[in-house]
């Protein structure tokens, strides 16, 4: 029996070896309970004593050989494998960035608080009131009694409450009643909320959305004072490039009334505001005395400003939670 082949075969296999895997192989094949050298070394009985003697020596001192060769392999690969894995845990700050995506304000929202901002600016306070309203404050204190026509202008959500009947208001205008009062003139304040109708939606139609109430008692105020500050209101909003025309309306709570259309850019004349001077039953249904006082107040749709502002041909988009739409904003 010649181990020569043997051990040059095992020599070259062992200068194929790349990690620690592939060292255990190695070692299985050659070394483990079925491998070649234990085969080697296991076959020695059935030799005659001095041949015995001469290969055995030999296959031993070969085994060692490859066992301390296996050591040193497996010492260099534990090392060269943590290095790799500690270059690879290393933070590369050059490396480029992951984009983080941000989060950002809805469109309606980034108007509303443009529009607080100018009306603050103009010394109104920002009162907020109640979603959930009573047929009062929505209401009869503003003027429109139970069987009155208007109240058909103002289709109604009614909730299923017993005894006192309860409705999702339809326009922001009782926060003026609900103001008024608690609080003597003279005072400007703007109430933004969201509002609710059981109609129909089209393109500039939707059931629920946003006003913002304008309400300005004093001893002397007049629809010039009205004029001027909506006119200031929209060149702030929307710089010069707009145009408006104001045309006589009717709303049970002011006298006279009227409504804002507007146009900007290319835009169609869009209906943006009702508006008028206080109505004399509204300030005594808050026991004001109604010669003493004179007040306008406006109801802004806060949507069709957005639209108007954004070139936003169809409100539905707002509600739509749709993010192609969203991130352009
Ligand atoms: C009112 O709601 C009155 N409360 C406004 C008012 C306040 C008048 C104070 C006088 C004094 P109107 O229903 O017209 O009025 O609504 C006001 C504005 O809300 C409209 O000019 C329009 O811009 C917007 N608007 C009305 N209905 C819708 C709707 N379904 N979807 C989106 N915007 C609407």
């Amino acid at each position: 029996m010649d181990i020569g082949d043997l051990k040059k075969r095992i020599f070259i296999d062992l200068t194929k070896v790349k990690d620690l895997a592939e060292l255990e192989q190695f070692r299985i094949k050659y070394l483990g309970r079925k491998g070649e050298i234990t085969f080697v070394l296991k076959s020695l009985k059935d030799l005659s004593i001095a041949k015995r003697k001469k290969l055995g020596t030999e296959a031993n001192q070969f085994k060692k050989e490859i066992e301390s060769k296996i050591e040193n392999l497996k010492s260099q690969l534990i090392k060269q494998e943590t290095k790799t894995k500690e270059r690879e845990k290393k933070i590369d700050i050059t490396a480029p960035g992951i984009r983080i995506v941000h989060g950002h304000l809805h469109p309606l929202t980034h108007i509303m608080r443009k529009i607080e901002d100018i009306f603050q600016s103009m010394g109104f306070r920002i009162i907020e009131g109640p979603d959930i309203e009573t047929e009062y404050y929505n209401f009869d204190a503003l003027n429109i009694p139970q069987d009155h026509p208007a109240r058909d202008a103002w289709d109604t959500f009614w909730l299923k409450t017993k005894p006192q009947r309860l409705l999702l208001r339809t326009h922001t205008s009782p926060m003026q009643v609900r103001f008024m009062e608690k609080n003597n003139p003279p005072f400007r304040i703007i109430v933004p909320g969201r509002v609710f109708r059981y109609e129909s939606t089209d393109a500039s139609h939707f059931y629920n959305f946003y006003q913002l109430e304008g309400l300005m008692v004093d001893t002397h105020i007049s629809i010039a004072n009205f004029k001027a500050v909506v006119e200031e209101f929209l060149k702030k909003l929307f710089g010069e490039e707009i145009e408006t025309r104001m045309r006589p309306s009717y709303y049970p709570f002011v006298e006279p009334g009227f409504d804002i259309e507007m146009k900007y850019l290319s835009s169609d004349w869009l209906e943006i505001m009702g508006a008028g001077m206080v109505h004399p039953n509204v300030f005594k249904s808050v026991g004001y005395v109604p010669g003493n006082w004179q007040g306008f107040a406006f109801g802004i749709g806060i949507d069709r400003i957005a639209m108007l502002k954004y070139k936003i041909n169809d409100i539905r988009l707002l509600y739509s939670s749709d993010l192609h739409f969203l991130n352009q904003f």
